[in-house]
């Protein structure tokens, strides 16, 4: 009883009830509401958003999560990011087939109804555009959680191990590549080492508990755990079993590190540990001093988040946030630490470990490493702004 009276006044919150409150509030639901429907939408009260990124041709375009407004670790498949070189095509499932083919002993022609009947496996796993937080290398760094690190989400997804349909297509002994291909109008190809395609890939039809989202891929897609979304072919086709990988565009010209030597990195498929606090963040602002709950966001492609550590004073002293759990490996692990705010100034920033021992580097300890030619793969820590008036800002602002 004392603890709780303690806490009511730490918390100072709510207007006092007087009487008329509940009476008001009763009058608009007094009258039965809405009936019954077969497919429901969020309440019409909630207006976050995916925020869509302008590019030249419209089917060329990618759309940003809401990381601002999520809770826990699952990403709404109507709030999952989006991206697509050449827009999202309509597959009907009845009609589309996957082809084996290449060096194997038994090509393979594969319907929807034939994948669905071999077994399944069902996993969380993040997904992140090797492009994700792009902006943070340059001078100017984009305003908000959701347009710098918005390019991933969290879904739960459902599918047949790849493993499973290569060993009955009968990879030849010297394969070492599946160049896997999509069914959209840039026919998308990846090319993937055989040690990846046999170890953890998911030939995914399910997202969140039913049928892949157009966007994403519908009716079939490559998952693989903890590797560039990129690689993640859509809309799947094709593969095909090879001794090299295909050189395609988005292994050579884009998806690569340019170094400061000139020099470019390729085939950097795994994503290393990142996090951010994504409350309080940029374009936020806090009603007044006292006590909030800090929150964000950690992942990382090699294994599970093992400590995630949060600086209020721009880096000089941390302490560690409290891990939700479940903490999944290649998942979005929440990170939560109560914060008492005092009004001042502050600079707020998160910082996480993987189980491998890897530590997130600042931005400017990436940025040194791998200058500034680079437009992806992007995994620094993100500072945020708090001013004395309450508004929040990222740090460079
Ligand atoms: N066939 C095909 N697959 C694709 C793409 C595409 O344009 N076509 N985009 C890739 C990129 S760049 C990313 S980041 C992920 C995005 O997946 P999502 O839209 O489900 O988030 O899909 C990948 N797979
Ligand atoms: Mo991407």
């Amino acid at each position: 009883m004392k603890e709780r009276s303690s806490r009511r006044r730490l918390l100072r919150l709510g207007a006092a009830l007087g009487s008329g409150v509940l009476a008001a509030a009763g009058e608009e639901t007094k009258r039965p509401g809405a009936s019954l429907g077969p497919y429901t939408d969020r309440s019409p009260f909630e207006k976050s958003a995916r925020w869509t990124r302008e590019s030249k041709t419209p089917e060329a375009g990618s759309s940003f999560t809401p990381l601002q407004d999520s809770t826990g670790i699952m990403t709404p498949s109507a709030l999952h990011y989006e991206r697509h070189h050449a827009g999202i095509p309509p597959i009907d499932p009845a009609k589309h087939r996957l082809v084996i083919h290449g060096m194997v002993e038994r090509p393979l022609v594969l319907t929807m109804a034939d994948l669905k009947r071999l077994p399944s496996v069902s996993r969380i796993l993040v997904l992140e555009c090797g492009g994700n937080s792009g902006s943070e290398w340059g001078m100017k760094t984009a305003p908000d959680v959701q347009r710098s690190y918005g390019m991933a989400s969290c879904s739960e997804w459902t599918g047949v191990p790849l493993s499973l349909v290569l060993a009955e297509a009968g990879v030849r002994p010297e394969a070492s590549w599946v160049i896997a291909e999509g069914a959209d109008a840039c026919r998308m190809q990846r090319s993937i080492p055989m040690a990846k395609a046999l170890d953890n890939v998911l030939l995914a039809y399910g997202q969140n508990g039913e049928a892949l989202r157009p966007a994403q891929g519908y009716p079939l897609r490559l998952l693989i755990p903890g590797w560039e979304g990129n690689t993640n072919v859509k809309w799947l086709q094709e593969l095909k079993v090879t001794h090299q990988p295909h050189m395609t565009r988005d292994e050579t010209s884009k998806y690569t590190d340019l170094m400061p030597d000139g020099k470019a990195r390729m085939f950097t498929y795994q994503m290393e540990a990142k996090s951010v606090v994504t409350f309080p963040s940029g374009g936020q602002s806090l009603a007044g001093q006292g006590m909030y709950e800090l929150t964000g966001l950690a992942w990382s492609g090699r294994g599970r988040i093992e400590r995630v550590e949060i600086t209020f004073d721009g880096g000089k002293s941390w302490v560690d946030a409290q891990l939700q759990e479940p903490r999944l490996p290649i998942a979005f692990t929440r990170f939560r630490l109560p914060w008492k705010w005092d009004g001042r100034e502050a600079m707020i920033c998160s910082r996480a470990t993987d189980e491998s021992g890897y530590v997130q580097p600042s931005r400017e300890a990436l940025i040194d490493v791998r200058g500034r030619n680079s437009g992806f793969h992007f995994n620094g820590t993100k500072m945020w702004r708090v001013f004395a008036d309450g508004r929040v800002t990222n740090a460079e602002a």
